[in-house]
């Protein structure tokens, strides 16, 4: 019983803390705040690039996004317009793709690329738009919700997510 009630006493300060966060400066501001599946997203209204976004995430006690599940998938999809940087990455090692938690796609076990019949699928890679290649990741609307890896000095829109410690 009282194990309960410190849970949520904790969850319901998690709560307040993580809109608190967002709501003292963007209040009447294009933005989304959600809760699903016992999470906290944050659906930002401004555009930064896939490290500026990250770092503004983390100042709100928060990170970019982890989709480690379908629902989660179909969840955000149901929430979002054109593109929306994930935190999805291989900044460290071309080609091996890993989550901000450090997660690998093998770990969490789905993942929604942009699949081509007769070209190649994403990631690609590409070159044509930064000599760096691509090497982070969009959840985009168009193309039926997939994940494209584009040049990380792109400004986008970006997820937000606060996990729950105390279910
Ligand atoms: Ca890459
Ligand atoms: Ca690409």
């Amino acid at each position: 019983m009282v194990r309960e009630l410190t849970d949520n006493y904790t969850r319901v300060k998690e709560e307040l803390f993580f809109y608190k966060a967002f709501t003292a400066q963007f209040l009447n501001r294009d933005m989304k705040l959600r809760d699903w599946g016992g999470k906290f997203y944050y659906f930002s209204s401004e555009k930064l690039t896939w490290s500026s976004s990250r770092a503004f995430c983390v100042s709100k006690g928060t990170d970019l996004v982890t989709i480690t599940s379908q629902s989660e998938q179909m969840f955000l999809n149901s929430e979002i317009k054109d593109q929306y940087w994930i935190g999805l990455n291989d900044l460290q090692t071309e080609g091996n793709w890993v989550w901000v938690n450090n997660q690998t796609l093998t770990e969490t076990g789905v993942q929604f690329w942009f699949q081509r019949v007769s070209e190649k699928s994403e990631p690609d890679n590409w070159r044509g738009n930064d000599a760096n290649g691509e090497n982070c990741a969009v959840v985009t609307s168009s193309n039926n919700y997939s994940w494209f890896d584009v040049s990380c000095n792109f400004m986008y829109n970006f997820i937000c997510e606060k996990k729950v410690l105390h279910q």
